[in-house]
């Protein structure tokens, strides 16, 4: 057991603190839910899922622990498994994402409890993922692979309750797949990242947008004419790369595989090493999911004033102990921008402390609410099918089942009211056969 508060705990005890500026709870509250609610008003799938739910109760009797991104959309999706009959215990997945009002008003509900708070240090982020685990959960669901490595490495009695799991991150499903390549993972976890429904929207479009507009309202400068970097052109680099070429900048591409960079080329973006890039950029913002993507030789060759910036899952894409050993001087610019100061005079310029900049810089919002309908309406639906199907699933990543996500889409699809053609049956036999040639 741990001793971890949740946040309604933390909150009162810092209200009644005369230096602290944290307003009483019931006010506090009172926020996240308006910011619930926004939210709830345009996510339909959400909404269609919650009718089927909270009429047939498939968590009834389940245990769900979650590490996620605290906000808003994330709070819709807790709600909806609680109110589908599930126990429910969450924390953040990032020290800095959460929204505490948020977190205070899901923590008033009967069935679920938060630990979820904003600019926490290591020690209380995984003090709070352990808090979660005391809940013995029978599910885990998380945002890039930190409870399944707290289930496996601190708490392994708690496997054989474990029906099984959903990640919903590319950096988490890459951790997974890495840890049932080495035979490690001890229970079945849905990839939920790796869908259509998810990726295609989520992960380009999602960040995409969230990125920039995070980095524009953190900096208040503009992206017409400026060089923006781009590094890594998976689904998350396409994403900010066509979202920043939308805005007028002029969009570079560092790449480590050949044919992305080779699509990057095609798509009429400049490809070239970090290097080279390093001495033209005047934004970079790191999409790779790896570590030491730019770093000293780059700083080295910097203009004045860049601005770093990071989209991938952890904070070590931006050597910034590299950037911190090489300052004379670092000082908050802006709200969310840190200075590095070089000897010769450069300012580069980090934000959000190189951590997830759509999600962690002190105005951000996370992607926007739509695409977060479609990931968590296939969050939701893959948790309940580890519920009603689990033994199904040996341990080990699982890919989600395109039944499932079609289900997504339709219900989507069905909300915006756009109609769509069904193969007759001649068409079906066609495409399932293999005789008809010339
Ligand atoms: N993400 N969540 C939000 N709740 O506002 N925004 C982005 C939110 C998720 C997204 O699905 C991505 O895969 C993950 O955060 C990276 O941690």
């Amino acid at each position: 057991m741990t001793d971890y508060p949740p946040i309604s705990d933390q909150l009162s005890a810092a209200a009644e603190d005369p230096d602290s500026d944290v307003q009483d709870l019931e006010s506090v509250r009172e926020e996240g839910r308006r910011k619930m609610d926004w939210a709830a008003q345009h996510m339909p799938i959400l909404t269609a899922l919650r009718k089927e739910f909270e009429a047939d109760r498939p968590f009834e009797g389940e245990r769900i622990a979650m590490a996620m991104h605290v906000e808003a959309k994330t709070a819709n999706l807790v709600e909806l498994l609680a109110d589908g009959g599930a126990e429910i215990a969450i924390t953040g997945c990032n020290p800095l994402s959460t929204h505490d009002d948020v977190s205070a008003a899901l923590d008033t509900h009967e069935h679920i409890t938060s630990y979820a708070k904003r600019g926490v240090d290591s020690e209380e982020y995984y003090d709070a993922i352990h808090a979660t685990l005391d809940l013995e959960p029978t599910i885990t669901v998380d945002d890039g692979m930190d409870l399944v490595a707290a289930v496996h490495e601190d708490y392994p009695e708690l496997i054989d309750g474990i029906v099984g799991g959903a990640e919903e991150t590319t950096t988490g499903v890459h951790r997974l797949r890495a840890m049932d390549e080495d035979g490690a993972l001890e229970y079945p976890v849905f990839a939920v990242n790796d869908t259509p429904m998810k990726r295609l929207f989520d992960n380009v479009h999602g960040t995409g947008e969230s990125s920039l507009a995070s980095i524009a309202m953190t900096t208040n400068l503009s992206w017409a004419g400026k060089n923006v970097v781009v590094a890594g052109y998976g689904y998350c680099g396409k994403g900010v790369a066509k979202k920043a070429a939308g805005q007028n900048a002029n969009v570079i591409v560092t790449e480590v595989e050949p044919r992305r960079a080779l699509e990057a080329h095609m798509e009429g973006y400049d490809v070239m090493p970090m290097a080279e890039a390093a001495e033209i950029g005047d934004v970079f913002l790191t999409t790779t999911g790896n570590r030491d993507v730019v770093v000293e030789e780059h700083f080295e060759s910097m203009k004045d004033g860049v601005l770093l910036a990071n989209a991938g899952h952890f904070d070590i894409e931006v050597d910034l102990e590299g950037l911190a050993d090489l300052a004379v001087d670092t000082y908050e610019a802006r709200d969310g921008v840190q200075a590095y100061e070089l000897a010769d005079g450069r300012r580069l310029n980090v934000i959000a402390e190189g951590r997830l900049v759509n999600l962690a810089a002190p105005i951000a919002l996370g992607h926007p609410v739509e695409v977060m309908d479609q990931s968590f309406g296939i969050q939701a639906v893959c948790v309940r099918e580890m519920v009603e199907n689990g033994e199904a699933y040996g341990p080990g990543v699982h890919d989600v089942p395109d039944e499932l996500d079609k289900e997504i889409a339709e219900i989507k699809l069905a909300a915006e009211d756009v109609e769509f053609d069904d193969l007759t049956d001649v068409q079906r036999e066609y495409m399932g056969s293999w005789d008809h040639g010339t």
